[in-house]
């Protein structure tokens, strides 16, 4: 007998969306580092991320893996941040024997082939949080623009799951945590507690020292929705362009710390550029400074570096409860990760 529930579990939630009228770039990538104002979007300015970048670019070695929609890495920002599996080679074999035949740049777990071959349309969802966080200079420019993004896809073509999928998510956490990310954005939400394979999986990559970044759900309430209620993940709120708890928002002791999530430029499949809300777009934020935090000390663990994270969020300047520890800083987390820790700096002079 089918169940309410087995249609209920949706997904996040992206809405007003619009669809901006930059064109397609006529040349090949902007300059990484020397960003033309344009394209510096006001969100990653609001974040402070060129200060940081003075710092850290962000490090290839550094891997977000983006379990969402899939990502259309044709386009020209996106190209050269795509990760790929150094130990597996096209073959028709499985060569690193991680489970996964040809996974030479992330898998697809809704259409089960490498993220490559994938055959169903992605939705725009996973290549906006992609772009959020690495796209090079182009017509937007990421937070963290040169780490590598694995493709994890989950979300189908409408940008949904259902409870059947939970199976899936939990692969896709394995996946991305047995292949090399240290941050997974998951910017997905469920109106239903997960089983308890989900939670058991999350555990296991906090455990290994992954992050796993999520969201507060977007339906301007008190109360997060899962899986932002689990104390051993990070839960974004979205703040807007007056540095203020974006209305849409959720919020509540569940939440670690807020990001820009209203009016964030971003690219879209195929090439246009959007401008989108929601606290799908605060995550991704998130993701991209704790990977400039781990680009500029890579020693750091999981822990650490949500330490600093965390003791560098610039507060909020309203009386309202429930964003966690303010809007995040990359140029406060950058150089704190980068000078708090001396056994990563030169040695001292000698007497
Ligand atoms: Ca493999
Ligand atoms: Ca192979």
């Amino acid at each position: 007998m089918e169940t309410m529930g087995r249609w209920a579990i949706l997904l996040f939630l992206a809405f007003g969306l619009g669809f901006g009228l930059n064109p397609p770039p006529a040349g090949g990538l902007g300059q990484v580092g020397v960003i033309p104002g344009p394209s510096l979007p006001w969100n990653v300015a609001r974040i402070n991320a060129p200060q940081a970048w003075s710092i850290t670019l962000g490090s290839p070695a550094i891997v977000v893996a983006v379990i969402d929609s899939g990502i259309d890495f044709s386009l020209p920002e996106l190209a050269e941040v795509r990760w790929t599996n150094p130990k597996e080679a096209l073959n028709g074999r499985d060569d690193d024997g991680n489970g996964y035949v040809d996974d030479i740049c992330g898998w697809d777990f809704r259409d089960n082939v490498p993220a490559h071959c994938r055959h169903t349309p992605i939705h725009y969802h996973g290549t906006a949080v992609a772009s959020v966080i690495a796209a090079q200079a182009g017509r937007v420019v990421g937070v963290a623009p040169k780490i590598r993004l694995m493709d994890v896809r989950f979300l189908d073509s409408r940008g949904l799951f259902y409870e059947k999928d939970w199976k899936k998510l939990v692969k896709a956490i394995h996946y991305a945590v047995q292949n090399g990310a240290r941050i997974i954005n998951l910017s997905i939400l469920a109106k239903v507690p997960p089983p308890r394979e989900v939670e058991e999986a999350l555990y296991w990559a906090w455990e290994r020292g992954v992050i796993v970044v999520t969201i507060a759900g977007n339906e301007g309430r008190a109360g997060v929705n899962w899986l932002g209620r689990y104390p051993f993940v990070l839960t974004v709120a979205a703040t807007d362009k007056a540095d203020q708890p974006a209305p849409f928002s959720n919020f509540g002791p569940e939440v670690d710390l807020s990001a820009p999530g209203a009016e964030i430029p971003a690219l879209l499949p195929r090439g246009a550029v959007g401008t989108l809300f929601g606290t799908s777009f605060s995550a991704p934020h998130v993701s991209g400074v704790l990977a400039l935090i781990l680009s500029a000390n890579p020693e750091l663990s999981g822990r650490e570096a949500a330490e600093v994270l965390l003791r560098t969020c610039a507060p909020l300047p309203v009386d309202k409860m429930g964003f966690g520890k303010g809007r995040v800083d990359a140029a406060q987390a950058v150089a704190q990760a980068h000078l708090q820790f001396p056994c990563q700096s030169a040695p001292p002079p000698v007497k």
